[in-house]
């Protein structure tokens, strides 16, 4: 076994250079070519590498020490000792390397050298072709503000997709390490943390293409081909409704279970009840039963009434019900706060005042948070059922829609009663489809005989 020695090559107009990383110790085989250390001038970082094969016998430099060209890296032990050294190639221009670029094994060739880096190739030992330092980045080419990072964590975090000018350094001044770019692809993958390109596709493409999903892209259509078009930009209460919308639905296992409520009797009652108080001028809608009832069914199913956290739940001991309010704007959840500590005619009187400041755009925020569980009321529009998207962190929701009158055998014949559309939509995570149903049979059965909610 001969001994060889590796030495720092031309590195063009770099008098002395720091050694920031050591890619090899002692007994590792390295083939030629192969990176062996990282050095970095204020300017640059580049690997140096070996320019023969052979097992590490002894490496002569260490983290921190500023080496130069002729400096001794490495001992190696293998074949080919004794050889001249070769011929160091010319230096080439910083402005001739190509920007971002890190090769940490660039084959030894010499036009590749020159294209690729400001340095070339000294060794003791004759190589076969003289092996080339590639510079991770060239300043003079490099966009501003170019991330601080060793070849190999460049070459990493290309593997990997990740933008290394979005990853924060933990390392010495800054410096991106392998564990920084391994952190940001755990955020971005745990949803924590989007890149600014897949935030500014999402942007694009009004709140989602799916890039991040590895779906095929949105499609982009000029629909002006097709005929005459208006763009008219979202309003803000849109975006940012749109954005929490597409969270939920993406990250909420969601199923909707529709029922039906026999409510003949409470519109009876409701409608009588308006009657009597019409000089009051409160109108109580079906709505107003309806948080009442949910209230009770939710002490029923405490966990329709909780919030996932990890891997436990939070059962809230409050009420607060949210509902879905329609507004020129946009839609808008205000929230009856302690809707077990009120009346019917209370929550309406609420309800009145919140839909209106919602419309009007006065809502604080303090009145559009902290529900523990949403009505989405459709009823005085229409419609049969729908699938309504869960408020997060909340685990269920109530969609209702028109009541109408429907034919209901009672087990002699059919008997004309009103009945109310009923869509809960809950989260698999929490809450099983049996509960579900339960859940909506024991909703039915209150507002089919409100008298239940007392008991
Ligand atoms: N079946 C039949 N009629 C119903 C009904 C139902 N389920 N719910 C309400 N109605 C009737 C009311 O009794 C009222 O009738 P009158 O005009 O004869 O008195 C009429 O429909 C209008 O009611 P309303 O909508 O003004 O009152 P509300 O209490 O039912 O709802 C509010 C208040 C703020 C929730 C509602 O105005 C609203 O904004 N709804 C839309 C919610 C929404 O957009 N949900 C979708 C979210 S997902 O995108």
């Amino acid at each position: 076994m001969a001994s060889i020695d590796i030495f720092v090559p031309d590195i063009g107009d770099f008098d002395e250079v720091t050694v920031i990383e050591l890619m090899v110790k002692v007994g590792d085989t390295v083939k030629a070519d192969q990176s062996l250390i990282t050095v970095e001038s204020d300017k640059a970082s580049m690997e140096i590498p070996s320019s023969h094969a052979g097992v590490v016998k002894e490496i002569k430099v260490k983290l921190g020490d500023k080496v130069k060209q002729g400096s001794l890296v490495v001992l190696l032990e293998g074949e080919g000792a004794g050889a001249a050294p070769a011929p160091a190639a010319a230096p080439v221009p910083a402005a001739a390397a190509p920007a971002q670029i890190s090769v940490p094994n660039v084959p030894a060739a010499p036009v590749a050298v020159a294209q690729a880096a400001p340095v070339s190739v000294a060794v003791a030992a004759l190589p076969a072709a003289p092996a080339a330092a590639v510079p991770a980045h060239n300043p003079t080419t490099a966009p501003v503000g170019l991330p601080h990072a060793s070849p190999s964590v460049r070459k990493y975090a290309r593997e990997l997709g990740v933008p290394l000018n979005e990853v924060k350094g933990s390392g010495l001044k800054g410096r991106i390490t392998d564990s920084d770019v391994q952190a940001f692809t755990r955020s971005v993958m745990s949803g924590a943390v989007q890149t600014l390109a897949g935030a500014a596709q999402n942007k694009a493409t009004g709140g989602g293409d799916g890039a991040g999903l590895g779906l095929i892209p949105w499609p982009k259509v000029d629909f002006a081909k097709f005929g005459p078009i208006e763009r008219k930009e979202l309003s803000r209460i849109k975006k940012i409704s749109g954005a929490n919308l597409l969270r939920n639905a993406i990250m909420i296992p969601a199923v909707t279970n529709h029922d039906d409520a026999d409510i003949s009797d409470l519109e009876a009652f409701r409608v009588s009840t308006n009657k009597e108080n019409e000089k009051s001028g409160v109108k109580v809608t079906m709505l107003a039963f309806l948080i009442k009832a949910c209230v009770a069914a939710l002490k029923k199913f405490p966990e329709f009434n909780s919030s996932l956290d990890g891997d436990a739940l939070i059962y809230k001991q409050f009420y607060h019900i949210g509902f879905a309010a329609d507004t020129p704007n946009g839609l808008m959840v205000p929230v009856i706060k302690d809707a077990d500590k009120k009346g019917i005619m209370q929550i309406s009187v609420e309800m009145g005042e919140l839909a209106k400041k919602a419309r009007d755009g006065k809502l604080s925020p303090a009145e559009m948070t902290g529900a523990s569980f949403t009505i989405s009321s459709l009823g005085g529009i229409g419609g049969r059922y729908f699938t309504p998207i869960i408020n997060a962190p909340e685990v269920a929701i109530l969609g209702v829609c028109k009541s109408s009158m429907q034919p209901v055998w009672d087990g002699k014949a059919f008997q004309p009663r009103l009945m109310l559309p009923l869509s809960l939509t809950w989260d698999h995570r929490v809450i099983d489809g049996a509960a579900a149903a339960r859940f909506n049979v024991y909703l039915g059965q209150i507002l089919g005989d409100f008298r239940r909610v007392l008991l």
